[in-house]
C-alpha cells in the first residue's frame, strides 16, 4: 500500500520499501531504564515505508493514516517543534545527522498497522523502519544496534519522551519464532526460543482501548523515583541491586512509595532471569507464575496498571489463562496473556464478559506470534 501511494503522489516508483514491527513485552517492565533486563518479542503488525532520496534537502513525509504530509528541511531539523506524529520520523534524520551521518533528504509514505496508543510501540516502529530506510539509502553502514540507540535518541531528545531502549532494540533485533532477552546495561541480546505453537499455547494480546502517552504524566514521574532511589541506596542505577541486597537496600530509601518504586525494579529483573530460565526448561507454568507476579508488583509496587488492565489479567486467568500481566508502559493500553490453545476462546469470551460488565469499552483481541524485526521489504 505503500508503495502504491507513493506512485501516486510522487510519480515514480520508491527506490525500495522497509518494515519495521510493532512489540508486546513477555516480562521486565520499566526495567529498561534502570540498565535491568527484559524480554520482549516482535509483532506481526508492522509499520511500512516507501522511501526514495531526494535532493532538495526536504524531508517529505506523508502517511496513509493522516490527513495531511509534513515537510521539514533536514538542515533545519531541531528538537521541539512542531510535525505532530511526522516527528518521530524527523527525529531519526535529526539524530543520524547529529552523529554525524550524512542523510539527506528523503521522501517517505508510511503505512502504519500497529494499533497507536496502546503500547505496542507505534512509535518505535515508525522509528525503525525510517532507521533502516535511511540507512541503506544513504549507505551508512549502521549496525542494528546503533539504529536503534539513534530511534531512542529521536524519541528521547527530539520529541522528548522520556522512554527507555527496550523497544527500539526489539523492533530492530528481534527474529521470527524468538523473545529477545536484552540486558540494558550491556546492550548484549540473546534469542530465547517462543514456539508457542509448539507448545500448545497461545500468547494473547488483550487491548483496553485506553491510550497513553508517555511524553506526559507518570512515566518520567516513575522514571525520577527509580533515580532517587539508587541515588539513596547508594548505587549507580538499581540493576546493581540484587534480591539478596534487596532488605538492606531499601531500607536506606526514606519514602514509602519511592521504596516501592525501587523493590519493583529489583523483582522484576529478578522474575526476568527466572522466565528466561523456565522458558529454556519448557515451564510454563512457571512462566505463567512469574507473569502475574510482574502484574501484581506493577499494580501495587510501581502503580502504572490501570483498573481496566487488572479486570483483563483478572478475567484471563479466572477463565484459566496459565499467565497474564499488563504489558509496556502502563497507564491504558495492553495486557498479554499466556493461554493454552484449547482455553483461547474461553478466555476471550472472559475478558470481553467481564469488560461489558464493568462498563468499559469492548476489548481487542489480537493473537500474537514472535516475528521478525526491521527488514526491506522490497
Ligand atoms: C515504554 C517505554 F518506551 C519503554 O522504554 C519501557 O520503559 C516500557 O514503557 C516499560 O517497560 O514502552
Amino acid at each position: 500500500m505503500a508503495a502504491v501511494r507513493f506512485a501516486e503522489v510522487h510519480n515514480s516508483e520508491p527506490e525500495g520499501v522497509w518494515a519495521a514491527p510493532g512489540r508486546v513485552n513477555l516480562i521486565g517492565e520499566h526495567t529498561d531504564y534502570n540498565d535491568g533486563f527484559v524480554l520482549p518479542f516482535a509483532l506481526e503488525q508492522s509499520t511500512w515505508v516507501a522511501a526514495s532520496r531526494r535532493d532538495d534537502g526536504v524531508l517529505h513525509v506523508e502517511s496513509l493514516q493522516a490527513d495531511e504530509p509534513v515537510r521539514f528541511e533536514v538542515g533545519e531539523l531541531a528538537p521541539g517543534g512542531s510535525g505532530g506524529w511526522a516527528r518521530y520520523a524527523a527525529g531519526v534524520v535529526w539524530a543520524m545527522r547529529a552523529a554525524g551521518h550524512e542523510v539527506g533528504g528523503l521522501s517517505l509514505v508510511i503505512d502504519g498497522q500497529v494499533p497507536l496508543g496502546s503500547g505496542l510501540s507505534s512509535s518505535a516502529a515508525l522509528e525503525c523502519a525510517v532507521g533502516v530506510a535511511a540507512n541503506d539509502l544513504y549507505a551508512l553502514g549502521l549496525e542494528r544496534a546503533e539504529l536503534a540507540r539513534l530511534a531512542q535518541k529521536a524519541e528521547n531528545d527530539f520529541v522528548g519522551a522520556p522512554t527507555g531502549g527496550m523497544d527500539q532494540m526489539a523492533s530492530m533485533l528481534c527474529t521470527q519464532g524468538n523473545a529477545l532477552f536484552l540486558d540494558n546495561r550491556t546492550r548484549e541480546v540473546e534469542q530465547v526460543p517462543l514456539d508457542a505453537p509448539a507448545l500448545g499455547v497461545r500468547l494473547l494480546v488483550i487491548d483496553t482501548k485506553v491510550s497513553h502517552a508517555h511524553e506526559t504524566g507518570g512515566y518520567g514521574e516513575r522514571r525520577a523515583q527509580c533515580e532517587q532511589a539508587a541515588r539513596e541506596i547508594g548505587v549507580p542505577m538499581l540493576r546493581d541491586v540484587d534480591l539478596d541486597g534487596l532488605d538492606a537496600a531499601l531500607a536506606k530509601v526514606g519514602d514509602e512509595v519511592v521504596r516501592r518504586r525501587a523493590r519493583h525494579i529489583v523483582t522484576e529483573n529478578a522474575r526476568v532471569l527466572d522466565t528466561v530460565a523456565a522458558l529454556r526448561r519448557d515451564d510454563l507454568s512457571e512462566v505463567g507464575r512469574l507473569m502475574v507476579a510482574s502484574h501484581v508488583s506493577l499494580r501495587d509496587d510501581f502503580e502504572v496498571s490501570s483498573p481496566e488492565l487488572d479486570v483483563a489479567v483478572d478475567a484471563a486467568m479466572s477463565a484459566g489463562a496459565i499467565g497474564a500481566r499488563m504489558t509496556g508502559g502502563g497507564f491504558g493500553g495492553c495486557a498479554i496473556a499466556l493461554v493454552r490453545e484449547a482455553d483461547v476462546d474461553a478466555v476471550g469470551a472472559a475478558v470481553a464478559k467481564a469488560f461489558a460488565g464493568s462498563g468499559y469499552a469492548e476489548p481487542g483481541l489480537l493473537p500474537a506470534a514472535p516475528s521478525q524485526g526491521a527488514r526491506r521489504e522490497v
